[in-house]
């Protein structure tokens, strides 16, 4: 991998996503609920639920519509804390719009698309997220917010960059 020093393999002024997502992280007390991923895009990773951003809907519309389709909860205290910027190789280039909650409603459900996993805050599943998470999942569960910018070559990071001087 290499860091912001190297040559960047993306002109990040010109990029443009091709995909609007979201991802809705609920963390109460020392457990953060996560989702093992049935399909779509990352099927078979552990994430926060989420999903494409539809027309006509705010990020943070989709985050919580996500959330509802794929665990039949409601997040609530829903806050905006990241943008990923994700320059891909083999799927179209994401900007994702990333939320933080501090409760729900309803009870964690497995659906066609997803099965809840409780997680304890200390022992994220890195080895079975994908490669980015581990840069900036931790901090945003304290409540960090940031700005990150990742070119992947298939499913490995090739350039990374993190701001995490940005507000919402
Ligand atoms: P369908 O199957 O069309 O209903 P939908 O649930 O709308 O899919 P999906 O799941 O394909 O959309 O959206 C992509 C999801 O994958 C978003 O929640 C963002 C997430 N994602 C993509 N690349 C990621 C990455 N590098 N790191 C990460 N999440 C990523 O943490």
């Amino acid at each position: 991998m290499t860091t912001e020093a190297d040559d960047c393999p993306v002109d990040w002024d010109a990029w443009q996503p091709e995909m609007l997502a979201t991802l809705m992280f609920i963390r109460v007390g020392d457990q953060v609920l996560l989702i093992e991923k049935k399909r779509g895009i990352g099927a078979g990773k552990i994430n926060g639920p989420g999903g494409k951003i539809d027309p006509g809907e705010t990020p943070e519309e989709c985050a919580i519509r996500e959330t509802q389709e794929e665990l039949h909860v409601t997040a609530t205290g829903v806050r905006k804390h990241g943008e990923l910027h994700f320059a891909m190789s083999d799927i179209p280039d994401i900007l994702c719009h990333v939320f933080l909650a501090d409760g729900y409603e309803g009870t964690p459900t497995e659906t066609d698309e997803a099965v809840p996993r409780w997680t304890s805050v200390n022992e994220l599943p890195f080895e079975r997220m994908w490669e980015d998470d581990q840069f900036w999942l931790s901090q945003l569960l304290e409540g960090q917010s940031f700005r990150g910018r990742f070119a992947f070559e298939g499913e490995h990071i090739v350039w990374q960059q993190i701001d995490w001087s940005v507000d919402y």
